[in-house]
């Protein structure tokens, strides 16, 4: 019965294995300029817990595979200062495990979070709601104008709330339900929401980033590659939040630039 215990934890272990190590599910391919260090986190994360699993795993099956022999009931409890030894084994793994990946991420972490963004960024806005994104380009005088949550209106499509008679500076701001950008240029993309929490998720980017309620926040990255991609949230958000999605254009700059005057000349 021990041994055939054994036996299926080894088989389990390795069956669960497989698919990561052959790759069933890879990631979607890599479209931004920061993206490999995401990736190479990535990789290095699963080929250390992963190793880290299989080895605890094995020693597990092997442990009660040699207790299936000695037909006693022997366990850590038995062996004089056993219990410690393990909590310290278990602790000191996984703190250094967990201190190695921490270091090794915190560059990427840094690209993200710790640097502001090229001057020459462009600044977008996100703002999500239930459950629609909209995208709001400066325009001409590079400038948003501010926000009235009391003056959005579905219906006259002011989605952002602006006060086009007395802002000047929001006049010429674009309002778009799809984020369009030029390629290779860094995107300073602001995310607001008007309701509770979603998140903006485009896995080609490797940028996932909530909306919180309350907090205007910031990601920045640059996309190197021509295509549409899909935006999803992935905070559950209410009812409708399956059909929460909108998509990325990243277009060459003078695709983009045509793009936005048709878009300002709609306005
Ligand atoms: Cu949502």
């Amino acid at each position: 019965m021990r041994k055939a215990f054994a036996l299926i934890v080894v088989l389990v272990a390795i069956g669960s294995a497989v698919p990561v190590i052959l790759h069933w599910w890879p990631m979607a391919p890599d479209i931004s300029a920061d993206g490999h260090l995401i990736d190479q986190q990535m990789a290095s994360t699963m080929v250390e817990v992963g190793s880290a699993f299989l080895l605890a795993q094995f020693l597990l099956a092997y442990f009660v595979y040699r207790s299936a022999d000695r037909g006693t009931h022997e366990n850590i409890r038995s062996i004089p200062g056993g219990v410690k030894l393990a909590v310290f084994v278990a602790v000191a793994f996984v703190g250094a495990e967990l201190l190695a990946l921490g270091m090794q991420g915190q560059r990427a972490w840094a690209i993200q979070y710790f640097s502001t963004p090229d001057p020459n960024a462009m600044t977008i806005q996100a703002q999500a709601g239930q459950f629609a994104y909209y995208f709001r380009y400066p325009g001409l005088d590079g400038k948003l104008g501010a926000t009235h949550p009391e003056k959005i209106n579905e219906g006259d499509q002011n989605f952002f709330g602006l006060d086009l008679e007395k802002d000047v500076a929001a006049r010429d701001d674009v309002v778009s339900a799809e984020l369009a950008i030029p390629v290779n240029r860094q995107i300073r993309l602001l995310l607001h929401t008007k309701d509770v929490g979603h998140s903006f998720y485009v896995p080609e980017l490797r940028v996932q980033q909530d909306f919180v309620p309350g907090l205007d926040l910031m990601v920045h990255f640059t996309a190197t590659k021509v295509g549409k991609y899909e935006i999803v949230c992935t905070q559950l958000c209410g009812m409708g939040h399956h059909s929460m999605r909108a998509y990325l254009r990243v277009m060459p700059q003078a695709e983009f630039d045509d793009w936005l005057k048709q878009k300002a000349s709609e306005q």
